[in-house]
C-alpha cells in the first residue's frame, strides 16, 4: 500500500494555550497558530505567559492518524523554542485534574533550538500518533510562542467504517499480532498505526488482536471467540 497523501488538519481548528495568554489576550491568542498566516512578527504568533509548564493545543475535532507536525518559530526570541514535546491525546486532557502535567502519546521531542522564523518539522516516531488533541508543551518558566502549527495526517481518518462480522475468524495469512487489548476499539486503533493493514480481528476471550491486509472467503471459519472487522 502506498504512502498516504497528507494534509494539514489543524487549519482553523479550535485552540488553547496556557498558563494563559501573555500580556494582551486579543493579540497573542492561541488561534494565531492555525490561521494560515505564516508571518513571524510577534503580533502574528501565539504567546503564553509562563510557569513551570507552558503548552499550546489544537482540537482536531476528530481522531486522526498524525504523521508529522511542523511548527513555525517567531522572528525574535527564537531561542525560546527548544526542548519541547509534541504529544497527542484521544480525549481532552484538560479534563484531567493533573493537567497540564499529564503526558499524552508522544509524537516527537525537539531539544535543539529552532532558527529565526524557521519551520521545524517533527515526525511522529516510531509510528504515527493517533488522537484528536495535539499539544506542544515545554517546561522551564519561559514563554511558548508559535507562529503557525501544521498537523499532517491523511485527511479522512476514522471516518473509516469497519463492518463487524461476529463469531468469525480469518485464517488468511499473514496475520500480524498487534497486541492484547481490553476492547475491539483498541484493536482497531492499533491496526490503524500500520498503514498497510485494513482488517483486524479481535478475540473476545483473551483480547488478542490480529491485523491483516486481505481476507479470503475460503479461509474464514466460524469461531465464537473472534470477531472480524473489515474496512467498508
Ligand atoms: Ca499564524
Amino acid at each position: 500500500m502506498e504512502a498516504p497523501s497528507l494534509t494539514n488538519v489543524a487549519l482553523n481548528k479550535s485552540t488553547a494555550q496556557g498558563p494563559g495568554t501573555w500580556s494582551d489576550p486579543t493579540l497573542y491568542k492561541s488561534d494565531n497558530a492555525v490561521d494560515g498566516i505564516e508571518k513571524t512578527e510577534a503580533m502574528y504568533c501565539t504567546h503564553t505567559s509562563y510557569a513551570n509548564i507552558m503548552w499550546w493545543m489544537v482540537d482536531l475535532q476528530a481522531i486522526y492518524r498524525i504523521y508529522r507536525v511542523a511548527v513555525l518559530n517567531r522572528g525574535s526570541f527564537e531561542y525560546r523554542l527548544q526542548n519541547f514535546t509534541i504529544d497527542v491525546f484521544m480525549n481532552d486532557p484538560r479534563a484531567d485534574p493533573d493537567f497540564p502535567g499529564t503526558l499524552g502519546n508522544i509524537c516527537a521531542y525537539r531539544n535543539i533550538p529552532v532558527g529565526v522564523s524557521q519551520w521545524a518539522e517533527l515526525t511522529c516516531d516510531p509510528r504515527p500518533s493517533i488522537g484528536r488533541f495535539v499539544r506542544v508543551v515545554k517546561t522551564g518558566y519561559e514563554h511558548l510562542t508559535l507562529c503557525e502549527v501544521k498537523v499532517f495526517s491523511p485527511s479522512i481518518q476514522f471516518g473509516r467504517n469497519f463492518v463487524r462480522t461476529p463469531n468469525t475468524k480469518s485464517h488468511t495469512e499473514p496475520q500480524h499480532f498487534l497486541g492484547v487489548f481490553s476492547s475491539p476499539i483498541y484493536c482497531a486503533l492499533a491496526m490503524l498505526q500500520y498503514t498497510e493493514l485494513n482488517i483486524n480481528q479481535f478475540n473476545h476471550l483473551d483480547g488478542r488482536c490480529l491485523g491483516s491486509i486481505t481476507v479470503s472467503g475460503k479461509e474464514i471459519s466460524s469461531d465464537q471467540s473472534w470477531s472480524l472487522y473489515i474496512e467498508d
